[in-house]
């Protein structure tokens, strides 16, 4: 008997506590109901790898903590993750930040691009979770630039040599002169494996044709390494060299078949730069 005495007050602090919870829920409801509001994203100073970008959220309310999806936007094909119409394939640039200080409705958001965006185009999305199981997050569209020109990315090989892999298009000299700077040539192709590495690693970036450091600017007809090394090895496309109208002195790999092309050093394409391990 004095246990039932014991329970009936604890059922009814549990029915009250219930009936509180339904009005929270209730109040829940509603706020989902209604429309989320609208954050935008801007990128007012353009993506770089090398260092920090700010980005502009506005709509953000205060204290939100506003996510920034960062990813790359590639050739055809390469689109593993689609995200309101562009490829984010990379979520690393994903970034917390305390929010709209000013209270004037926007937030500052620094963020660093992962080196995998050295793609053609950086794409970003911020998203803000709101709501009990984040389905009521709000989600800005999706904001693409073209990465930074400073942008280039550094890859090694199974051998140990390093590579500064560039998407960003130059001319010839100003290719081969960045790869001077940075302490190497253009990329010196020594054999199938080093020819293949390059092409499966510019698929990766999503290059167009990209520059390699043979050329015949001094002597017509006549092929020098840029590092002035003897390599033997030659994968020309057929018919190539062909010096197409009298003006094509610089080689560069076609993405299409991975063999070379001699093309017009006065063209832009991206390049790799090679440097001893
Ligand atoms: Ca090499
Ligand atoms: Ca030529
Ligand atoms: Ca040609």
């Amino acid at each position: 008997m004095k246990k039932r005495m014991m329970i009936l007050p604890a059922l009814l602090v549990a029915c009250v506590v219930e009936e509180e919870r339904g009005v929270e829920w209730e109040r829940q409801a509603t706020a989902a109901a209604m429309p989320a509001p609208a954050i935008e994203l801007s990128i007012p100073n353009g993506l770089t790898t090398t260092s920090t970008s700010e980005v502009l959220v506005t709509g953000a309310l205060a204290d939100e903590t506003v996510h920034v999806l960062g990813g790359t936007r590639m050739g055809e094909g390469r689109c593993p993750v689609e995200l309101g119409g562009a490829c984010l394939d990379v979520l690393g640039a994903s970034h917390v930040a305390q929010q709209d200080t000013e209270g004037d409705g926007t937030a500052s958001v620094q963020i660093q691009a992962p080196v995998a965006m050295t793609g053609l185009q950086g794409c970003l999305q911020a998203v803000i979770p709101r709501g009990v199981d984040g389905a009521d997050s709000v989600v800005s569209d999706v904001e693409c630039v073209l990465v930074d020109d400073a942008a280039c990315g550094y890859e090694m090989d199974a051998d140990g040599t390093g590579y500064r892999v560039c998407a960003q298009h130059k001319t010839y000299a100003d290719a081969l002169a960045d790869c001077e700077s940075w302490g190497g040539t253009l990329a010196v192709v020594d054999d199938v494996d080093e020819n293949d590495w390059l092409v499966s690693t510019a698929e990766q970036y999503g290059f167009v044709d990209p520059w390699i450091g043979f050329d015949d600017r001094v002597s017509e007809g006549i092929f020098v390494w840029a590092d002035g090394s003897d390599t033997a090895y030659l994968n020309w496309h057929a018919g190539n060299p062909d010096d197409w109208g009298g003006g094509e002195d610089c080689a560069m790999i076609l993405m299409d078949h991975g063999t070379w092309n001699d093309a017009s050093c006065d063209a832009s394409a991206p390049y790799f730069c090679e440097r001893p391990s």
